[in-house]
């Protein structure tokens, strides 16, 4: 079952077969008791609407907040160590220590979805996507769904120095997420892959591949650590960082076009502005 959001309504997906979702916001959504039931009983009384037009899609998002969840993978401990130089080993030390590391990333309201446009710092010289698995989690701190994140990231500002994180992750368009939410009674299995392919002038300037099984961390313990002592009223969204990272060499352009695609979900789309 998918859950997507379009100008007019939230709309489900079953078998191919779109049901628009009238009188529920997206919020409400969320914070159903049971979203799959919820949406198991909208598909199952209703006759279909046509295709979705992927040009009506938004970002599958209410009024929840974006956190990001960093340093998760090896290859992204590996990348920061370098890019900061000998900085330090803190790094090192998020990677294995119990607690995370947890960071904003974005607010509901400036978030990019399929098909839209995501932007670089007009301060930053070395910039990347990072594509990473989302998930939807109610206000009870429930894994409720599953999306594609693009978690925008200035690596020359990050690796200048960490309190610089903020300014390296959060601006205008630095969020993209979509296109829908894979919502099942089963967690999301450790097998799914994710792949990024960067399109520059047509042609592929980087792929690449990671898969769940390299994720170091519990997902239900990402979103424990988040919710103490936090409270999220509509539910929020947690990147759970990525595992693709681009050789050095690499920085985005304007006019590349971002694909991030996982298993089951299906492939965000993005431009660079
Ligand atoms: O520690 C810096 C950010 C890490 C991150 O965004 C990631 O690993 O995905
Ligand atoms: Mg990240």
């Amino acid at each position: 079952m998918k859950l997507y959001r379009t100008s007019r309504s939230a709309v489900a997906e079953h078998e191919g077969r779109c049901y628009p979702i009238e009188g529920r916001s997206f919020d409400s959504l969320v914070c159903d008791e049971d979203l799959f039931d919820a949406l198991q009983k909208i598909v199952s009384g209703k006759p279909p609407l046509g295709d979705l037009d992927a040009a009506d899609l938004q970002a599958p998002i209410g009024n929840q907040e974006v956190w990001a969840a960093g340093v998760t993978y090896f290859r992204s401990r590996s990348a920061r160590i370098e890019e900061s130089k000998g900085g330090g080993d803190f790094y090192d030390r998020v990677y294995s220590a119990e607690r995370p590391e947890l960071f904003f990333k974005s607010m509901p309201h400036k978030v990019i979805g399929p098909f839209g446009k995501v932007k670089i710092r007009s301060d930053a010289s070395w910039s990347v996507p990072e594509p990473e698995l989302a998930l939807l989690i109610s206000p009870r701190a429930e894994i409720v769904g599953y999306t594609i994140g693009n978690d925008m990231s200035s690596r020359d500002i990050e690796g200048l120095n960490p309190l610089y994180l903020p300014q390296a992750k959060v601006y205008d368009a630095s969020c993209g997420l979509g296109p829908g939410v894979l919502v099942q009674k089963e967690p999301i299995s450790r097998s799914t892959a994710i792949q990024m392919d960067i399109v520059r002038n047509g042609e592929v300037s980087f792929t690449g591949t990671t898969c769940l099984t390299e994720l170091k961390r519990e997902l239900q313990t990402l979103v424990d650590y988040l919710f103490r002592d936090h409270t999220f009223l509509h539910g929020c969204y947690l990147l759970t960082g990525t595992g693709i990272v681009p050789p050095d060499a690499f920085t985005l352009q304007a006019q590349d076009e971002v694909r991030i695609s996982i298993d089951g979900i299906g492939t965000l789309i993005n431009t660079v502005a």
